[in-house]
């Protein structure tokens, strides 16, 4: 463990540590972030008045609007003289998403980032290869700081220009690879085309995230590279990547470095909050956060949240599950709620195809009709059209089986998909254009 201390910290002390950053953090945004200070002040809220966690449930919300709203620095709480780093996320209408930061809220980032990194088996004799964009997107530097943390050897190669990526993975035996789960693909495929099988390289490990994944897919990347593929989790309002992350128990699990943010499940709907175990909407409350600390900003990333210590690692850090989808990625089919990552799972399930798929939504007449193209493995496609579109059905059915919808299933030839670098677009909704 990075910090034995906190990583396996008892509940109360856990709890007086929440307490007290958050209450600092209520006096920060209260007294220099007008937006809060009205917020707080319509509902006659005083910072002097939170006394216990559970206070928390009366305080309003923030919304990715609000960002938007309050571009570009609305919600910083601080002047440009304490604000040491700017980082964004494109988002996809409008306005990016600005995250500000001190010089503080980096190191406590790189802390954060070095707790996944060592769950992830890494130590400073190891070499990881930062995969992920760098520039405004956190997965880079996030996971740059993460490694320097650690005292590990950092390759920052950032997205892009794969074929070095192979080389330089095999001929500097990179010990651990940290990028997109699709861009792994991206990379095993490569390295398929230039001849290099990855598996018996020195690589072992690797930290994936910024997108959805499945089960399945983590399994198809630890078997293509021969690595344990652990997962990451984190956004850039909050801090960026190492929010959570998992140890080794592959549970579908990953542990929350709470002492920096507050996790809460709510309902999405009725926005009450929900017990632990049930699935909701993951609100998030920064408690070391100098910059931007954000009080119960909806993530729209649907989980669970678990207080039981991990039985793997005796890790005390409360869990969430892995996310299941988002609250805006939910398509609505004839009524049924689909989530993509639930389609991944079932095409992933079938051993005839690869792990590259697009989902397309379109209207057909008053109807809503969801089409899937995924690619055939190269030895399915090579034995013609009857077996193809054999599997095709097959899937299908196995799709209305489990989720009780008709998806048009189409099997496409090899590498006929584009491949992603970064966040893999995967669902093209044409209902609206
Ligand atoms: O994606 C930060 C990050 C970088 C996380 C590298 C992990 C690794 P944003 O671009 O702001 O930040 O996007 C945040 O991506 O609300 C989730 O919907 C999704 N996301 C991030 N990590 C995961 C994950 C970065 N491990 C949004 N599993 C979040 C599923 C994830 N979704």
């Amino acid at each position: 463990m990075w910090n034995k201390e906190v990583e396996t910290a008892q509940l109360e002390q856990m709890q007086s540590w929440q307490l007290a950053r958050l209450r600092e953090n209520l006096h920060r945004v209260y007294e220099n972030v007008p937006f809060y200070k009205k917020k707080f002040d319509h509902i006659g809220f005083k910072p002097g008045d939170f006394k216990k966690l559970s206070d928390l449930n009366g305080l309003p919300f923030t919304l990715k609007n609000d960002l938007r709203d309050n571009y570009p620095f609305g919600l910083s709480a601080l002047p440009m003289s304490e604000i040491t780093r700017i980082q964004a996320s494109s988002g996809t209408t409008g306005r990016p998403i600005i995250g500000t930061y001190t010089s503080s809220d980096v190191s406590n980032w790189g802390e954060c980032c070095a707790r996944a990194l060592t769950a992830s088996g890494i130590g400073k004799n190891d070499i990881i290869q930062v995969s992920y964009g760098y520039g405004l997107f956190t997965g880079g530097l996030g996971l740059h700081g993460g490694g320097e943390t650690v005292g590990c050897t950092v390759l920052p190669t950032s997205s892009g220009i794969t074929e070095r990526q192979v080389t330089m993975m095999r001929d500097l035996g990179v010990d651990s690879l940290c990028c997109t789960p699709s861009y792994a693909l991206t990379i095993a495929d490569k390295a398929n085309e230039m001849g290099i099988d990855i598996a018996p390289l020195k690589i072992r490990t690797g930290c994936f995230g910024a997108e959805p994944w499945s089960d399945e897919m983590r399994r198809e990347i630890e078997t293509r590279m021969g690595i344990t593929a652990h997962n990451i989790y984190g956004l850039t309002e909050m801090m960026g990547p190492g929010m959570s992350f998992t140890c080794n128990s592959h549970d579908g699990w990953l542990h929350v470095n709470e002492d920096h943010i507050y996790p809460e499940i709510i309902d999405p709907v009725t926005e009450e909050t929900l017990p632990y175990g049930e699935i909701g909407e993951l609100v998030f409350t920064a408690l070391s956060r100098q910059a931007m600390p954000l009080i119960r900003y909806r993530t729209r990333d649907i989980s669970a949240l678990d207080r039981k210590p991990c039985p793997h690692c005796r890790r005390t850090l409360i869990k969430m599950k892995k996310i299941m989808g988002r609250t805006d990625d939910m398509l609505i089919i004839s009524g049924v709620n689909v989530f993509p990552s639930q389609i991944e799972s079932l095409l992933l399930d079938t051993p005839e195809v690869e792990p590259q798929y697009v989902i397309v939504v379109r209207k057909k007449g008053h109807l809503d009709a969801l089409s899937v193209d995924v690619e055939a493995k190269a030895h399915i496609y090579e034995q013609g059209q009857d077996i193809i579109r054999e599997i095709a059905k097959k899937v299908e059915k196995h799709i209305h089986g489990v989720i009780g919808i008709h998806v048009a299933v189409r099997l496409v030839a090899p590498r006929s998909i584009q491949r992603s670098e970064g966040k893999a677009k995967r669902v093209f909704d044409t209902r609206n254009t």
